[in-house]
């Protein structure tokens, strides 16, 4: 976990420097530039395996359009938004999470985002504690 929070600190300072960062890695994953473990496309959605599995089963949702974080998300978003949900839900389903899982958004640095493209996590496969870290 500190390590994932070094590595939002490193990149919320690179987007101070640099500007948004974009594309970022999940950009190069939807266009197939680098490979990653994908368990579900369609039209505005892509769902791949983390990298970084925090519990037996972690996989991310995320949209094809790059939107860089969930705090910037306006009214025009309702539809994709919606879409993502009930993606991450069907998928959590299929992948037999039956006695409940966890989503979640980090935004920013504060919440410990490290990848500038908007994405929920699906965490599940183990019991899971709250509050969170
Ligand atoms: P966040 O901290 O919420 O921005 O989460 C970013 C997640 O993305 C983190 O759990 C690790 C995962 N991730 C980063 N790079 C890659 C990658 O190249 N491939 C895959 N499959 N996952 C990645």
């Amino acid at each position: 976990p500190d390590d994932e929070v070094s590595k939002a600190k490193q990149a919320d300072r690179a987007r101070r420097i640099c500007g948004t960062q974009s594309p970022t890695i999940f950009s190069k994953i939807i266009d197939r530039t680098i490979p990653a473990d994908i368990i579900y496309e369609d039209e505005k959605c892509l769902a791949f395996w983390d990298v970084n599995p925090q519990a037996p089963l972690h996989f991310l949702v995320i949209p094809k359009t790059p939107i860089p974080r969930i705090s910037y998300v306006t009214e025009d978003d309702t539809e994709l938004l919606g879409h993502l949900l009930v993606t991450a839900s069907q998928l959590a389903k299929k992948e037999g999470l039956d006695e409940g899982y966890r989503l979640v958004i980090n935004d920013g640095k504060l919440g410990a985002q490290s990848v500038y493209h908007l994405h929920i996590h699906v965490i599940g496969g183990r019991q899971m504690n709250w509050p969170p870290g």
